[in-house]
């Protein structure tokens, strides 16, 4: 029998005696924080499964977004997409730097680099795009833009752990890519994230803004810097999941490969499409012809205790207590008819049938 209810997502967990077992190291050590060993062995292993240059693990994603425009010194106008989780707007308004907003792609759901040039004034300091439940943006495109007017870009790689683009770790590509390790992310320390950059300056200088700002000796302030440490408890938890991280990888992958070959055929249904590179498999958004199918077919999912959600709805741009209204037609279009099927490790494939059952139905 199925486990009821079903969410949209449920947190992949390492046994609990292997995550015990790494805790027994930091009660004998009695060190929980200040980049510690765990964190430090953490920063090296998702750099190894990964092929990662350079890690700096902090306390979650928004943070990791924040360090990012820091460490960059911007200030200004960030041009970033409208279809994405509030996080990725606070962190540039909390950097005092102002979002201008870019229409998306309407297959891939990232940011549409033929609308970035239009929206470039002399206040532009960089283009945050994100990669959307994990499909990789036209990073080509992207950085072609910034070269040519003198751009930085940081990549919102929340949901990108895993994604690859010629080969290579999604992870890799900009000045700075900022990751989240939450909860509901395929690989978790319960809240976590990290910045991931080829600049070995850029890396030393986040680790010091992680750590309010010190010098390497703690004689000095040298950085404005804040408070972005990882715990021991969550490094440890972060290292004994990302032991299975592939595994879950592998599983997702097959869900949502089984949800799109019964679903494809289905006329009032569209889907997310990777034009360059591979997605993590880390979400799976179907889209309706109109949002009165999407709550017709939520409401019948409800009925049997199976919760969707729509991310992102609504589009960010609309969020007019925070942000000035701009327009955004296609990502406020599509935010109102997109909903994320449940996608999960200890999801059985007889529940995936019921649910494609329910929409085809
Ligand atoms: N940029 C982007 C593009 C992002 O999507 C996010 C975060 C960020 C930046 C910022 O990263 P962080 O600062 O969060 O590291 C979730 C997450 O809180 C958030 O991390 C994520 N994106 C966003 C898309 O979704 P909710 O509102 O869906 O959480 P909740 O509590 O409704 O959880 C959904 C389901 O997950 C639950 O029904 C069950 C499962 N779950 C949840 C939690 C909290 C678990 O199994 N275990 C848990 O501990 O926000």
């Amino acid at each position: 029998m199925s486990n009821k209810p079903i969410f949209v997502t449920r947190a992949s967990l390492a046994p609990l005696e292997e995550y015990t077992e790494i805790l027994k190291g930091v009660w004998e050590r009695g060190i929980l924080t200040h980049n510690g060993p765990l964190v430090q062995q953490l920063e090296a292993d998702i750099c190894a499964e990964l092929n990662l240059s350079h890690f700096v693990a902090v306390s979650n994603g928004t943070i990791a977004l924040q360090m990012a425009i820091k460490a960059l010194e911007l200030q200004g106008e960030i041009i970033t997409t409208p279809f994405t989780w509030i996080a990725t707007v606070s962190a540039i308004k909390w950097e005092g730097c102002t979002p201008v907003f870019c229409d998306i792609d309407p297959e891939t759901l990232n940011i549409d680099p033929a609308k970035i040039e239009a929206l470039i004034t002399d206040k532009t300091v960089a283009i945050m795009p994100v990669h959307v439940f994990g499909v990789p943006c036209d990073v080509d495109a992207i950085q072609a833009i910034a070269d040519k007017h003198g751009l930085k870009v940081i990549y919102d790689a929340a949901h990108a752990i895993g994604s690859t683009y010629q080969g290579k770790s999604i992870l890799e590509f900009g000045d700075i890519s900022a990751t989240s390790l939450h909860a509901t992310k395929l690989l978790n320390t319960a809240e976590g994230g990290g910045c991931i950059t080829k600049n070995k300056g850029l890396f030393h200088k986040l680790q010091r803004i992680r750590f309010f700002g010190h010098s390497d000796d703690k004689t000095d302030i040298v950085e404005d810097g804040f408070n972005g440490k990882l715990t021991e408890v969550h490094a440890a938890l972060g290292l004994a999941n990302l032991k299975y991280h592939k595994q879950v990888a592998e599983d997702r992958k097959r869900k949502y490969n089984l949800y799109l070959e019964l679903l494809q055929n289905n006329p009032e249904l569209t889907f997310q499409k990777s034009k360059t590179g591979e997605c993590n498999y880390s979400y799976f958004p179907v889209i309706f012809e109109s949002e009165e199918k999407l709550l017709k077919t939520e409401n019948k999912l409800k009925e049997t205790q199976i919760y969707p959600r729509r991310y992102f709805y609504p589009s960010v741009n609309t969020y007019t207590k925070v942000v000035p209204y701009q327009p955004c037609p296609i990502s406020e279009d599509i935010s109102k008819r997109i909903l994320c099927l449940p996608l999960y490790w200890e999801l059985k494939e007889e529940d995936v049938q019921q649910i494609i059952q329910i929409i085809n139905s």
